[in-house]
This record gives structure tokens, C-alpha cells and sequence, in this order.
């Protein structure tokens, strides 16, 4: 790298000399053509749109209809993450752990060096300094990301705190993580995203996508973040992060754990049905929170992010409204179809009435009459945090806000209850660890499958997670107050695959009485799997819902959960002895609770 190529920070820009060094390390590797460090602001960002409008990566948008927004089409074979090409490489293949793929650090480097080795000798190196946490927060992280890719400079500006402020906070010889990403080819045969926990350091090539390119996201914030959080003693987790406000005022937050593409964006900014005037839901956050004991020993919890990365089809006013306002300016999409209007279009946002030269979203005229749809089913949109309607007033708080429960959902069409209680922290642990679910388009592969997915965490927990869910026992054990813990369901089916719940706004109902829950209000009935609600205790009122219906989502169907103990138990042991014993001993109680059934005095 020649130094006549290479654009200095300017004064007001001092970057950290460990930063600098480690940048032109990089540099020496790829090679860039040019390397531009970004500062944040308005005008840098304005300057990087109208490239990547000239250079044909955004499209813009009607500036009436979308004012600042673009879209951008990624190569079709790369649309999702790819886990199968996602790395942990630890020093010993057992601090991976069976749920992720291993490689050795030295042979991972081999190959990344290799590939590479010149791989922005034609291109542009953005170097992107970025805060995840709020501002002057003792919790927040600087990291810096590298990239060929002008789309991700710019979803880095709308996804996280970033330039100047990331330098602020990094100060002189503090550590940060590292993240170097190139398009490369996008050959995704050679396609690497390799974490190395241990330097902090990530690298990705040969995908520009979202989730294996925005380096901040899945690669720092969870994967290398839970692995610095189980060091330091706090959780990098995979959750949406809400506030529930009554009609006397009062918020109570929650956070709650789903896979991908399971509703964790609707669910953090739900508009409260009529039935609940005077509730108002605030939004913290729909998919990453970082997770501390306070002083108080609560548990408090911020949102690492500045920015929302949701998926478009689905998305839309009666799904989600106060999203619809959040993408109405300064918003990018990615794959989604494109009007002649320049206005943007998803399945699931209205029905198209004059779809007449309408493009899909790989740019081809779409025809609804083949019977492929005009977005991927991945399309996503990014839009900044504060553009969101319903924000809560603390989003940006140093401290975070107190939880008072933690949720974990699935998407399953049987068996799980509509939602239920655990008995304490441990056994909430269980359910967490125990969490399977269906499987959607947020990743590639087939769709509808059931796959274990502990906390949701298991594409993005950078360690062992038999580890992890040590972890999660002893960091329970130092709160005073420990939040409720609940497993919830929206996506029950009947015989004829019809859903039993209504789900969106409706949730409200679910939410209330966790939140009565909290406050020791609503009533219980204990059943072997944990506390359901009591009868009446869950407001159902104007459901247009039969009683049959009602009692299916509440069933505890015994021999389902027995059958059902026997698949997590051959979870359990792919993890042998580093599996802790606590939650082994929590499945037996459970089985014995079943056993016991009718003693119990449960409903079947
Ligand atoms: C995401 C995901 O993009 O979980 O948030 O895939
Ligand atoms: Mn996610």
C-alpha cells in the first residue's frame, strides 16, 4: 500500500495508533487502491450514496414516495446467511463446541490470507470505526470494520454509531474488535466467515449480504460478543428489547429471545389493540441486546445497535404499522421489487393491483402469473433506530434499562403452549436451552424444519454452548432480583394448518399477563411444564376465537413432552460431560412431573 493513496483521518479525526497500525496491517494484505476512513457524517454519507448511485450499487428511490432511500439488488446466489460457511476458530475444536463449525486458527488464517492477498487491488477500502452500545456508556465496545463494499459502508452508518464517536470512545491503546470483510468474487464455494474470538478479530469474504458482511451485527455483537461476555461476566444474546407502558404510566421491560424471522421486529414495536387503550409499547430494540448485573443486582440491558436490519415481506400496515413509518424516509432495501413509480413492493405489503412493469427483485420484469415471488423472501430494509415512531425515551441510556422477564419464543405448529412460566431461573434456563423451532429464510437451506436452537442463539454463540449455558446458571446466580422467564408460542396450527392465535397486535394479551406476572398480579395454575395461566387470567375478550381453540393452545399433552424430552436429551449429550449437570437434572424433575401428571392436577 502506497502511502500517496492511502486518505489520512483529518485532524478533528485522530484515530488511535493501535488502530492505525492494525488498519495499515490490513492494508498490506488487500492492497486497496484507495483507502477512505469514514467520519459519520451527513455529508460523507450524502457523498457515498450518489457513488453508489454512479457506480450502480442504489438505485434511487422516488424521492417523494421514499425521500433518501435507495434500493440495492444483491448477486442472487447470495441473499441470506450462509452458515454453513461461518467459522469459529478457537484453539481446541471442543471450546467451538458441536453446534458450530471449527477450524483450526492457523489453517483458517492460511486460507484467509491466501484469498485475501490483493483482493482490493482495484477497489475502494472503507475503514469504519464503530460504537456498539450507547455513547459514554462503561458497557459499549468499539470495533472497526474493513470493506470493499460501499453497501455495507452505508448500512454500517444506519446500523450502528459510527466514525468520530467510535474514536472518542476508543481513546489511545484500548482494545477493539476487528472485522475485514471483500466482496471477493462471491464465490460461494470460497465463501469464509471466520471469528476468532480469541484476537477479536473477524474476517469474511466472497458475500456481501447482510448478516455475513455488516460485521458488526452476527459476527461482533453476538458471536464475538458472547464469547468477550462470558469473560467479563455479561450475555450477548439474540433478543428483541421492549417497554410496556400501563395506563397509570408504569413501563416494565422485556426481552425476549426468537429465531430469525419470527417476529421479533413486529413483537418490539406491536401497536396495542383498542382493547388496551392507554398501554403504549416502546421499542428498545428487535434483534441484539448485551446483558449486565447492576449494582442493584437487576438485570439491565441495552441495545448495541443504532439501527434496524428487518425482513420486508410480511412487513406492512397491518402487520406492523409503526415500522411502515420507521422505512418511510432515509431507508435502504435490499431485493425487494421495484415499481415503475421508483416506489418499492413486498409480498405481504398490499395486494398489487397493476403490477405492469413491475421488476422482481434481480431486476427482471416480474409476471405474477409464473408464481415467483417479486422479493426474496429474505428482503430486508435498513433503517435507522430513531426514525422509529414508538423509540423509547431511555434507547440511548448508558445504563440500559431493567428487565423484569426474559422470553423465549419459537415457531412451533404443536406441542408448545401459546405461553407459560418457568418455575425459577434455572428452570428458565431449561426452557432456554431447550428452545426449538421451525426454520424460515433468514438462512439458506429448506424451510419448516424443526432445528434446536437454544436461546435462538445457536447460528450466533461463539463458544461452546454447553459453556454458554453455564453461563447463563452462575450469571442468574448474581441477581438479587432475578427477571421472570417465560417460553411463548404465537404459531400454533390446527389439523388444518390454520393458525390458533391471532398473533400481532393481539400478543398484547400475552404480554399483559406476563407483565401482571412480574408485578405479582395475574393468577397461575401450575402444570409439569411450568405456570400457565390461570382460568380467565389471560384476556381473550372480543377474540373471535372457539373454546376448543382456546384449550388446544393452553393443552399440556403429556406424551408429547415426554416424547419430546427424549429429542433434547440427544441435544444434550452431543455436548458429553461439559454439559452442565444442572439442567440434566431439570429434564428428570420434569419427567417425573409428567409422570406424576394427574396428581399435579394439570388439565389432561
Ligand atoms: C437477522 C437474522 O438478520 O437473525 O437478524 O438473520
Ligand atoms: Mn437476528
Amino acid at each position: 500500500m502506497g502511502h500517496s493513496n492511502i486518505q489520512l483521518p483529518t485532524a478533528n479525526f485522530q484515530s488511535p495508533s493501535n488502530l492505525q497500525e492494525w488498519v495499515e496491517e490490513i492494508g498490506r494484505l488487500t492492497k486497496p487502491a484507495r483507502v477512505v476512513w469514514l467520519d459519520g457524517s451527513d455529508a460523507e454519507y450524502e457523498r457515498l450514496l450518489a457513488e453508489g448511485v454512479d457506480t450502480h450499487v442504489l438505485i434511487p428511490l422516488n424521492p417523494e414516495k421514499h425521500p433518501g432511500s435507495y434500493l440495492h439488488r444483491s448477486h442472487p446466489k447470495d441473499v441470506a446467511r450462509t452458515e454453513q460457511s461461518t467459522y469459529i476458530c478457537t484453539p481446541t475444536k471442543e471450546d467451538a463446541g458441536p453446534t458450530n463449525n471449527w477450524m483450526a486458527p492457523d489453517e483458517a488464517h492460511a486460507i484467509l490470507d491466501r484469498l485475501f492477498d490483493g483482493v482490493m487491488r482495484t477497489r475502494t477500502m472503507y475503514v469504519i470505526p464503530f460504537l456498539m452500545g450507547p455513547e459514554s456508556a462503561p458497557s459499549s465496545r468499539v470495533g472497526c470494520e474493513v470493506t470493499d463494499s460501499l453497501y455495507v459502508a452505508v448500512n454500517m452508518r444506519l446500523m450502528t454509531r459510527m466514525g468520530t464517536v467510535a474514536l472518542k470512545h476508543l481513546g489511545q491503546g484500548r482494545e477493539f474488535f476487528k472485522g475485514v470483510h471483500s466482496v471477493g468474487t462471491l464465490d460461494a464455494d470460497h465463501r469464509y466467515i471466520c471469528h476468532f474470538p480469541q484476537e477479536r478479530r473477524v474476517y469474511s469474504i466472497n458475500s456481501g449480504y447482510g448478516g455475513n458482511a455488516l460485521l458488526s451485527k452476527k459476527c461482533v455483537a453476538l458471536r464475538l460478543g458472547s464469547w468477550l461476555g462470558r469473560q467479563e461476566g455479561w450475555l450477548a444474546e439474540h433478543m428483541m428489547l421492549m417497554g410496556v407502558e400501563d395506563p397509570q404510566g408504569r413501563i416494565t421491560y422485556l426481552a425476549g429471545a426468537f429465531p430469525s424471522a419470527c417476529g421479533k421486529t413486529n413483537l418490539a414495536m406491536l401497536r396495542p389493540p383498542a382493547r388496551f387503550k392507554g398501554y403504549r409499547m416502546w421499542c428498545v430494540g428487535d434483534d441484539i441486546v448485551w446483558m449486565r448485573v447492576g449494582d442493584d443486582g437487576r438485570l439491565y440491558a441495552v441495545n448495541p445497535e443504532a439501527g434496524f436490519f428487518g425482513v420486508a415481506p410480511g412487513t406492512s400496515e397491518r402487520t406492523n404499522p409503526h415500522m411502515m413509518r420507521t422505512i418511510a424516509r432515509h431507508t435502504i432495501f435490499t431485493n425487494v421489487a421495484l415499481t415503475p413509480e421508483g416506489t418499492v413492493w413486498w409480498e405481504g405489503l398490499d395486494r398489487p393491483e397493476h403490477p405492469e412493469g413491475w421488476l422482481d427483485w434481480q431486476g427482471r420484469p416480474w409476471d405474477p402469473a409464473r408464481g415467483e415471488p417479486a422479493a426474496h423472501p429474505n428482503a430486508r430494509f435498513t433503517a435507522p433506530l430513531h426514525q422509529c415512531p414508538v423509540i423509547a425515551p431511555r434507547w440511548n441510556d448508558p445504563h440500559g434499562v431493567p428487565i423484569a422477564a426474559i422470553l423465549f419464543g419459537c415457531r412451533r405448529s404443536t406441542l408448545v403452549p401459546l405461553v407459560y412460566e418457568s418455575f425459577n431461573w434455572q428452570h428458565g434456563v431449561y426452557l432456554g436451552a431447550t428452545l426449538s423451532s421451525e426454520t424460515t429464510a433468514a438462512a439458506t437451506g429448506a424451510t419448516g424444519l424443526i432445528r434446536r436452537d437454544p436461546m435462538a442463539m445457536r447460528p450466533f454463540c461463539g463458544y461452546n454452548m454447553a459453556d454458554y449455558f453455564a453461563h447463563w446458571l452462575t450469571f442468574g446466580e448474581r441477581l438479587q432480583h432475578p427477571p421472570k422467564m417465560f417460553r411463548v408460542n404465537w404459531f400454533r396450527k390446527d389439523e388444518r394448518g390454520a393458525f390458533l392465535w391471532p398473533g400481532f397486535g393481539e400478543n398484547l394479551r400475552v404480554l399483559h399477563w406476563i407483565v401482571e406476572r412480574c408485578h405479582g398480579r395475574a393468577q397461575a395454575t401450575s402444570t409439569p411444564i411450568g405456570h400457565l395461566p390461570g382460568p380467565g387470567a389471560l384476556d381473550t375478550e372480543g377474540l373471535d376465537m372457539s373454546p376448543e381453540a382456546l384449550r388446544e393452545l393452553f393443552a399440556v399433552d403429556r406424551a408429547g413432552w415426554l416424547e419430546a424430552t427424549k429429542r433434547q436429551a440427544e441435544f444434550f449429550q452431543t455436548f458429553g460431560d461439559r454439559f452442565p449437570s444442572a439442567l440434566w437434572d431439570e429434564q428428570q424433575a420434569l419427567i417425573q412431573r409428567l409422570k406424576t401428571m394427574i396428581e399435579v392436577g394439570s388439565r389432561k
